[in-house]
């Protein structure tokens, strides 16, 4: 029996092999037990000689028992430490550490040029109504100059807003047309444009108006002076042309010379050497009276910029699809701009 006991320990490949064969031989309905239990039946004599001898099988049993699972549990652990293998001498993998998107960095920083001349910071939504982004800015409906801004329309009523110039609107109905105004609005805006290297048909622009008492010409020239020459540097030369907008009279379109070809001409600036970045102008008093400002007291100017445009003219970035590609080779250079 013994022998037969070990020899099946021998054999055995796990440890449930073990278990059954410890409830085979060593359990409660096993032949040793059985001999123990049939103690009573034998002579006096012979009990202590059969009792010790069953005792000893049990426990020759019990320990090749024991031996073998500690050396079935042993190579179970080599062999799952061979196959979890850690190299701990690998260097360790770089840590990929964003950073703020180049067009984000120019918004504030153009934020924190304006700040710092007195304007606050205003929102407005994406979608908007026709009324204020047309209506309201002088342009009813079937104005012809609506086609200078090709719309996405969601309703009749409702529509992605063209440009950031509802904001202006916004802003002075929320005044009761009694204070003043000095504000910029930064925001997203969307036309029908089709997509080129200085279009995009989702882009970004910066609004800017002052509402006041005896607010002039020469105080929008002064401001936009000054954002040209702390955002480019005094060297880069700027250009105000005569230009149309409904919602200005007189009105302006802004240019500086290009830095990619350096005022030469080329494919960024088509030949001209030249760059819009934004109109500009006086608030048309129709503007202001819809808005309840009496425009025998107040006047005021504003502007319209493009911060892509912007960003293109500042670092010589030659296509404006960059920014939307999001390429992160090109992201990654303006990290630290
Ligand atoms: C306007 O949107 C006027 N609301 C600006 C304005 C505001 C005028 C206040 C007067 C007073 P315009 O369509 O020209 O104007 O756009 C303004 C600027 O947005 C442009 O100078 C240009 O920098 C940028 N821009 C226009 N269209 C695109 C486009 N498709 N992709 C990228 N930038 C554009």
């Amino acid at each position: 029996l013994e022998h037969e006991a070990l020899l099946k320990v021998e054999q055995a490949e796990t440890v449930d092999e073990l278990k059954n064969i410890r409830v085979e031989y060593l359990g409660k309905k096993g032949p040793i037990t059985e001999v123990l239990r049939g103690m009573g039946k034998l002579p006096k004599e012979e009990r202590p000689v059969i009792g010790q001898l069953a005792n000893e099988v049990r426990e020759r049993i019990a320990d090749a028992i024991e031996e073998k699972q500690s050396r079935l549990e042993d190579e179970a652990l080599e062999e799952q430490l061979k196959n979890e293998d850690i190299d701990v001498t690998l260097p360790g993998r770089p840590v990929q550490v964003g950073g703020p998107h180049l067009l984000t960095s120019i918004i504030e920083e153009i934020e924190d040029l304006f700040i710092g001349m007195g304007f606050e910071i205003k929102e407005g939504p994406e979608v908007e109504t026709d009324y204020y982004n047309f209506e309201a800015l002088n342009l009813p409906k079937g104005h012809p100059a609506r086609d200078m801004q090709d719309t996405f329309y969601i309703t009749e009523e409702l529509l992605m807003r063209t440009h950031t110039s509802p904001v202006q609107a916004r802003t002075m109905n929320a005044k009761n047309g009694k204070e003043p105004v000095k504000m910029i609005c930064p925001g997203k805006v969307y036309r029908r444009d089709n997509d080129d290297a200085t279009h995009s048909h989702q882009f970004t622009q910066i609004e800017g108006l002052l509402v006041d008492e005896n607010v002039r010409m020469s105080d929008l020239k002064g401001v936009l002076q000054e954002f040209a020459a702390k955002m480019f540097g005094r060297e880069r030369r700027i250009r105000l042309r005569p230009s149309f907008f409904p919602f200005t009279e007189p009105s302006v379109e802004m240019d500086i010379s290009c830095k990619v070809c350096g005022g030469e001409g080329c494919s960024v600036c088509k030949g001209t050497g030249w760059i819009e970045i934004l109109g500009a102008g006086m608030v048309h008093p129709n503007v202001l009276e819809m808005a309840g400002y009496d425009s025998e007291k107040y006047s005021g100017f504003a502007f319209g910029m493009g911060p892509e445009r912007i960003a293109m003219l500042k670092h010589g970035i030659d296509d404006i699809r960059h920014f939307y590609t999001n390429d992160v080779r090109f992201l990654k250079q303006y990290h630290n701009a």
